[in-house]
């Protein structure tokens, strides 16, 4: 067994179980926030979810400048999931300034945090996007550096650990956010991944994006994305998403938010026992709808209760107690 004891489980139901938590310095509400990409190209739709119970959202990926994203069609659904190239469309930071104030007007009256989800070429994009959130009042920043396809962006530069840790460093030195860097399961070495991270002095980790694959049109005889290839999400990357999440828990002490395939109460208790902090709800917004964090979240107190945990910090890792020699990072060595 491992020397540091991890979240002994409860044996009885507890009769209340707190929701809220502190990650990073900031307080949620819930452990259950919108992910980066669905209903929050508006202040509105984010101001929405947020009414509906999420406990936090992140903005759609934001750049420096105006982009349209890949040609259509850019969605499609397939088994498990839903298949997408949008291709990083936004308005630009300068314009989505005030979608990020609406969002986060309604955030302040319930204590919910607004995370501005940004992407760039360079180091030096991300410090001037950072900066440009936190002046339109983002609690929080979350670093796009795993979009499966977007040439120069996302995930390309998200398999260079230097430039993790400089993009990183870069952004959190024009910037006093807590910083997350979202990173892709398309790494050969995740670890080292989640060090650079942390060197650059992220405040957390997300995990996981989506998975590049693709669709076929038989009859066009064709792949059905206008950009021939997409990232997977949904039910389908749950493994995935959870094996992930499992693994860096034993390697970093960093926060780690988990991302792929939430859909249920039961599914985000999951993320959290292989090591997730916060969880964060996308596709199933499609079939659950604008409240789906909300459902969510009230599904997972349940469980939580049933359990026998007070709160959502003593489910954190649980999925790690069962498992022998834990190798979560003890005193500075790592684990195997
Ligand atoms: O906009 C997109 O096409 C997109 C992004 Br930024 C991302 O991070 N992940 C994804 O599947 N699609």
């Amino acid at each position: 067994m491992c020397a540091k004891s991890i979240n002994t489980a409860p044996r009885t139901p507890s009769p209340m179980t707190d929701l809220s938590t502190t990650v990073a310095g900031m307080g949620f509400p819930n452990p259950v926030m919108l992910a980066s990409g669905i209903l929050d190209e508006t202040g509105a739709s984010m101001a929405r979810v947020i009414r509906e119970g999420a406990g936090g959202v992140v903005t759609k990926s934001i750049g420096l400048e105006p982009r349209l994203g890949h040609p259509n069609p850019t969605v499609v659904e397939v088994q498990g999931g839903l298949l997408n190239a949008m291709g990083l469309p936004n308005p630009g930071m300068a314009a989505y300034a005030d979608e990020i104030r609406e969002a986060k007007r309604e955030g302040e009256k319930r204590g919910t945090p607004v995370i501005a989800s940004i992407f760039g070429a360079n180091p030096e994009d991300f410090a001037i996007l950072a900066r440009m959130a936190k002046d339109a009042g983002a609690d929080g920043i979350e670093l796009n550096l795993s979009c499966p396809h977007a040439k120069g962006l996302g995930l390309e530069m998200g398999q260079d650990p230097l430039m993790v840790r400089d993009i990183m460093k870069a952004a959190k030195a024009s910037s006093a956010l807590p910083i997350f860097p979202k990173l892709s399961p398309h790494v050969n070495d995740l670890e080292g991944m989640a060090q650079a991270a942390e060197d650059g002095g992220a405040d957390g980790i997300v995990v996981i994006n989506t998975l590049r694959g693709m669709a076929i049109d038989v009859e066009a005889r064709s792949p059905v994305l206008g950009n021939m290839t997409g990232g997977l999400s949904g039910l389908a990357i749950k493994p995935v998403g959870l094996r992930v999440v499992y693994e860096l828990y034993q390697h970093t002490e960093l926060p780690i938010i988990g991302v792929g395939g939430i859909g249920s109460g039961r599914d985000a208790l999951e993320y959290i026992m292989a090591g997730a902090s916060l969880v964060q709800v996308g596709t199933a917004i499609l079939y659950r709808g604008p409240g789906a964090c909300g459902m969510v979240a009230k599904e997972l107190e349940v469980e939580l209760e049933r359990l026998g945990y007070a709160n959502v910090e003593e489910a954190v890792g649980a999925a790690h107690e069962g498992a022998g020699d834990c190798g979560r990072r003890i005193d500075g060595e790592r684990g195997q």
